[in-house]
């Protein structure tokens, strides 16, 4: 028998962007797009400093839909790398999943690596984990599920 989908899936919860500079691209955003900040926050463990912006209002009625811009804490984040090899761009796709580490292990169950055994903490403490975009046709996939 063939190992099922991931089930749980919510919604797109934010596309992730990374930039060299925060408040630069903060700006850009507001004054290009009327995007509108919701949060910012750093997380150490991940080495980024990150906001979480809503653009438009059409989709996701009072919020809009989220964008989060990425930038690095260390030369040797995730993000550094990111940038050094690729420039700045869209780094990732996030899901919001009802319990993700069910969704890990049916990942694995389909062959696609996840990057961690278990979650770790992401934006607002919430639980994250990631699939690696070798196995996701070049998207790096961000599982969350929130606390
Ligand atoms: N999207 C698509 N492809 C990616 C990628 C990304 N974000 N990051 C790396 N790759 C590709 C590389 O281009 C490379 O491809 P080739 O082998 O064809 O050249 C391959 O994956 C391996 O890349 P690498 O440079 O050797 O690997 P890294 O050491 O940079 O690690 C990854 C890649 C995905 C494991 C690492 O970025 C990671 O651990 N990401 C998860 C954590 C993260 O992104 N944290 C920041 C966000 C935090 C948050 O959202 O809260």
């Amino acid at each position: 028998m063939s190992p099922i989908a991931i089930t749980g899936i919510l919604a797109i919860d934010h596309v992730g962007i990374a930039v060299p500079d925060l408040a630069a691209a903060v700006t850009f955003y507001q004054d290009a797009f009327n995007a509108q900040v919701l949060h910012q926050e750093e997380n150490q463990e991940q080495g980024v400093v990150e906001a979480m912006l809503a653009i438009g209002s059409e989709v996701g009625a009072k919020t809009g839909t989220p964008i989060q811009l990425l930038a690095p804490l260390t030369p040797d984040s995730a993000i550094a790398r990111f940038l050094d090899k690729s420039g700045p761009g869209m780094q990732q796709l996030a899901f919001r999943v009802e319990d993700v580490r069910q969704a890990a292990a049916q990942a694995r169950n389909l062959r696609i690596r996840t990057l961690y055994e278990e979650p770790k903490r992401g934006t607002h403490g919430w639980l994250i984990n990631f699939l690696h975009p070798k196995d996701c046709g070049g998207v790096l996939i961000e599982l969350i599920e929130e606390q």
